[in-house]
């Protein structure tokens, strides 16, 4: 079994205190680049050699995305933690605040020193309201121990964070809506460029990182990055965190490494439950385009494997769609998802949204037209590739992917308007 990097605490007695991150080496990382002063230049670089990618979604290379800060710019800059964790089959970060809150405070703190930045937030999901609060204690137990606010550790570095609540909206996970929202504007998604890196929040250079991106921080910076490196593969450093869904026996999050056989994930998670085979995988959220079942047994559990098959690592939302699974249907909760939390500011993707939920929702309740998977096809094509941010891209994908391995569910449909034989 692999080292764990993130859920080392979560197997003891009060994983989320500080007590017990202290037992596992809790803000050792901290320590030693403020007691040694270690240079920022050699903070990124260790990071760089970690080949740590961010774990939101779209797997951008971490300490690139740091070097574009400009450090020596005067004038504040930010550190922004994207908890906002709400597409469909994600539910890693949750239990990362849950088990290991300081993790993220560790790492938050440590780019707050690299970056030259002295405040931090972390956006955290509305619908997991009592991860807020629990954050907010953690926060509290930092601040007491002399981790957080002025003159850490006796440094003179300051650093303060805060907890920043959403209130649901999908959208606010696009990083640059997530920070219209902590402005305490409407949460809608900017122009890119200018990148955060550059023009962030209230205009000023911010590095905003996934939740599981800022929780590994501590370990490369303890351990080095060719440590880190070398628990997953090149290009695809350390561990990540897997949360499986569907009819398996065990489903929940698995935290593996990166290059890890899908197979081997499968049977962690229990294998299939009696009764059930799999069909298909949505390997990394509903945004990501779904594999057929033999496909996926082929894959490594990483992004190049999984981006050569055809799909995307993404957040590591591995849902497994099994052979009682009407892929009509399941296309039809996914569209209506996208159309519900649509911004609504381009119109390809506000009209888009709508039009493809309501052809998919025509064939599963028997009214399908012969002509509306060409129609489909035509909608999704003018939808990705032109609109402000990726949630247009996010809702063509899945339509794409489901046409084109499981187009004859759909030919079924509207032929007989009802379901392949088997499904429900
Ligand atoms: C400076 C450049 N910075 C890129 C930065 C950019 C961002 C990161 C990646 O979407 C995906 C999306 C979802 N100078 C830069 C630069 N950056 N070029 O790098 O950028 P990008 O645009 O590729 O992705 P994104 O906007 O961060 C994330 C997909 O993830 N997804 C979503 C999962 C949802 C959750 C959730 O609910 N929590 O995780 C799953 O696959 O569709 O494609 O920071 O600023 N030249
Ligand atoms: Fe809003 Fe959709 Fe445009 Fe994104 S693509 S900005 S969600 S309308």
């Amino acid at each position: 079994m692999a080292e764990k990097v993130i859920f080392t605490t979560r197997d003891l007695p009060n994983p989320a205190s500080l007590a017990t991150y202290e037992s596992v080496g809790g803000y050792q990382a901290l320590r030693r680049i403020l007691t040694e002063k270690i240079a920022p230049e050699a903070i990124i670089a260790e990071i760089k050699t970690s080949a740590l990618r961010g774990r939101g979604g779209a797997g951008f290379p971490t300490g690139l995305k740091w070097s574009f800060i400009p450090r020596h710019l005067p004038g504040p800059k930010y550190i922004v933690c994207n908890s906002d964790e709400g597409e469909p089959g994600t539910f890693k970060d949750r239990d990362i605040l849950r088990y290991n809150p300081h993790s993220v405070i560790e790492g938050m703190i440590i780019a707050g020193y690299t970056l030259g930045a002295q405040t931090g937030y972390n956006y955290i999901h509305g619908e997991i309201f009592e991860l807020y609060e629990a954050f907010e204690q953690a926060l509290e137990e930092a601040r007491t121990a002399g981790y957080l606010g002025r003159n850490i550790l006796g440094s003179g570095f300051d650093f303060e964070l805060y907890a920043h609540h959403g209130y649901g909206a999908y959208i606010c996970g696009e990083e640059t809506a997530l920070l219209e929202s902590i402005e305490g504007k409407k949460g809608q998604p900017r122009f890119k460029p200018p990148f955060p890196a550059s023009f962030g929040l209230y205009g000023r250079p911010t590095v905003i990182n996934n939740t599981e991106t800022f929780a590994c921080i501590p370990y490369i910076v303890r351990n080095g990055g060719q440590k880190f490196l070398e628990l997953g593969k090149p290009n695809n450093g350390g561990t990540k965190i897997f949360s499986v869904s569907g009819k398996v026996r065990r489903p929940g999050n698995y935290e593996i490494a990166l290059g890890t056989p899908f197979a081997e994930l499968l049977e962690m998670a229990g294998g299939m439950r009696e009764g059930y085979r799999l069909k298909a995988v949505i390997p990394g959220g509903s945004s990501t385009p779904v594999l057929p079942a033999e496909v996926m047994m082929a894959c490594t559990m990483d992004y190049d494997s999984i981006a050569k098959a055809g799909s995307m690592l993404g957040a590591g939302s591995v849902i497994l769609i099994d052979d009682s699974v009407c892929m009509v249907r399941a296309l039809e909760r996914l569209s209506y998802f996208y159309f519900e939390e649509s911004c609504g500011q381009c119109t390809p993707c506000r009209e888009g949204t709508g039009w493809l939920y309501r052809i998919i929702h025509r064939i599963e309740h028997g009214q399908g037209r012969p002509e509306d998977l060409e129609l489909l096809q035509s909608v999704a094509g003018n939808i990705g590739g032109r609109t402000i941010c990726g949630l247009g891209d996010a809702a063509a994908m899945p339509v794409q992917s489901f046409l084109k391995h499981f187009g004859h569910e759909f030919e079924y449909h509207i032929e007989h308007g009802k379901c392949l034989d088997g499904c429900h």
